[in-house]
């Protein structure tokens, strides 16, 4: 996985890729050494008094240990000071994350079951990679078309969650230009762990090209075109073979006879295809009852379901 081949010898965090990163670290080492210096000192002390005050013998009543007002309200306070520490470090981090420059670019995001799907203000679309230029403040409007999720970037010490029928938001301003793995962080179902994308960050001008860029199938044929929507958006559930996932295995469905659970049999051709992917509910296949395939109504257009049929006639 990208964040690990990258991870630096000297941490155990994935690597610094945005403006949040280093307060980001500093507060989380603080709270780790922090902690482990109470540990040492609690378990340690626990231990030493074990010992030191142990019973000598049948009555031995000299480790009857009484009240010290003193020790016991500086053992109190001086924790309540770290713990305002953290409160207020935390909170300047946190504010910080959630105030969105006027000038940030917005960047729509739509999680679903189970990809992530990016829309930018020019219409543009793209699905599992997000595209922006390094050094500008983004912020991203997250929604979802089913269940929660969670958009998550380690390298840019960001997550938000993705809420149906709510838009919520995140910003960030990436400082270094490469490719970041995106993961879902709320566990939405038997994909959950390939719901993956990532940010590619890249100079403004990279940036203002691939926003231009029309066709992101051009110079590829049908077929072409099917097999890269299907490594996208139906790997979650199919598989090229003929062995089933959530849905059935796409190896062999061309031409081949269908029986469903509550419809009358067929020969699956392109009208039973373009069906399948419009409106799965109308013909379930035998076997498959009580699981759903979402609809792709109005996310794919013609020459993606044209080049669809056309990957599924390759795969005999
Ligand atoms: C969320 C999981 C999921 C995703 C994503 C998904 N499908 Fe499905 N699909 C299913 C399930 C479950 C079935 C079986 C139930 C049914 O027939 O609706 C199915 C059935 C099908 C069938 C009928 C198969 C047969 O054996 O007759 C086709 C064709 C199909 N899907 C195409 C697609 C295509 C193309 C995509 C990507 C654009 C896709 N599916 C994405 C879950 C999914
Ligand atoms: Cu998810």
């Amino acid at each position: 996985m990208f964040f690990i081949s990258q991870a630096h010898a000297e941490s155990f965090m994935p690597p610094v890729a945005s403006t949040f990163g280093d307060a980001f670290n500093s507060l989380y080492s603080f709270l780790v050494i922090s902690s482990l210096i109470a540990c040492v000192l609690v378990i340690g002390g626990f231990i030493y008094f074990a010992i030191k005050y142990r019973r000598q013998s049948e009555n031995d009543k000299t480790a009857y240990i009484t009240h010290n007002n003193l020790l016991e309200f500086t053992w109190s306070f001086i924790p309540f000071v770290i713990f305002m520490v953290v409160f207020a470090w935390g909170w300047i981090i946190y504010n910080d994350m959630r105030s969105f420059p006027e000038d940030a670019l917005e960047v729509h995001v739509m999680g679903q079951k189970w990809n992530w799907n990016f829309i930018y203000k020019s219409g543009k679309e793209s699905v599992e990679e997000m595209v922006v230029p390094v050094n500008k403040p983004v912020k991203l409007i997250i929604t979802s078309k089913d269940v929660l999720h969670s958009f998550y970037v380690p390298a840019f010490r960001v997550k938000q969650d993705a809420i149906p029928g709510r838009y919520t938001a995140l910003g960030f301003t990436a400082t270094k230009k490469g490719n970041f793995q995106v993961f879902c962080a709320e566990y939405c179902g038997d994909a959950h762990s390939s719901m993956l994308a990532k940010v590619r960050v890249v100079s403004q001008d990279e940036y203002e090209q691939w926003l231009r860029q029309g066709d992101p199938y051009e110079g590829m044929s049908l077929a072409e075109v099917g097999q890269k929507i299907f490594s996208q958006r139906c790997v979650a559930c199919h598989n090229a073979t003929d062995q089933a996932k959530v849905g059935p295995g796409f190896k062999g469905l061309w031409q081949s006879q269908r029986t469903f659970a509550k419809a009358e049999g067929l020969v699956a051709d392109e009208n039973y295809i373009r069906e399948s992917i419009l409106n799965p509910a109308a013909k379930i296949v035998a076997g498959y009852e009580g699981r759903v395939m979402t609809s792709f109504a109005g996310q794919l257009d013609e020459k993606e379901l044209s080049g669809i049929i056309e990957y599924l006639k390759t795969l005999k």
